[in-house]
């Protein structure tokens, strides 16, 4: 009997890990932050340099860059999406988000969508109204479940 039981709890053990493991959305990867446990504030990775890769689990990577060297007025943040064999793809919706972080909310642009472009560029115009320390969050989305999210920081 008691051997029973213990079985028995065996396996509803190994059925809830099972479970467990379903629940984890498909597309998101080993370092997703697709899911924020509630009341815990999303975290923004510091991003690599301008040109350099920034991968995105082991799916693929990207790179950033402004079209020109950020100054007063709009400079156009334009990001490109790789697969893991380097080849262009588009296959994620990317918004971004500036501010100055020293004085959070003061230019806060909400979060945009970047448009892309017949190359498959992602581009999203910043609006830099103050010289200083600004910063623009990325986040990456697959079907509504976000696969990265990330922080560019950048001085005017
Ligand atoms: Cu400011």
């Amino acid at each position: 009997m008691r051997r029973t039981t213990t079985a028995l709890i065996a396996a509803a053990a190994l059925a809830w890990l099972t479970a467990s493991a379903a629940a984890q959305p498909a597309a998101s990867c080993c370092n997703s932050p697709g899911l924020t446990p509630q009341g815990q504030e999303p975290v923004f990775q510091d991003l690599p340099k301008s040109g350099q890769k920034c991968w995105i689990g082991e799916v693929g990577y990207f790179t950033w860059e402004f079209d020109k060297a950020p100054k007063m007025g709009t400079a156009v943040l334009v990001v490109k999406l790789h697969d893991k064999d380097g080849k262009r793809v588009s296959d994620l919706s990317v918004t971004g988000r500036s501010d100055m972080p020293s004085m959070r909310g003061a230019h806060d642009s909400g979060e945009v969508a970047f448009k892309t472009n017949k190359a498959g560029d992602y581009l999203l115009p910043v609006s830099v109204v103050m010289p200083g320390d600004w910063e623009v969050l990325l986040t990456f989305s697959r079907n509504g479940i976000v696969v990265f999210r990330g922080r560019i920081t950048f001085k005017v």
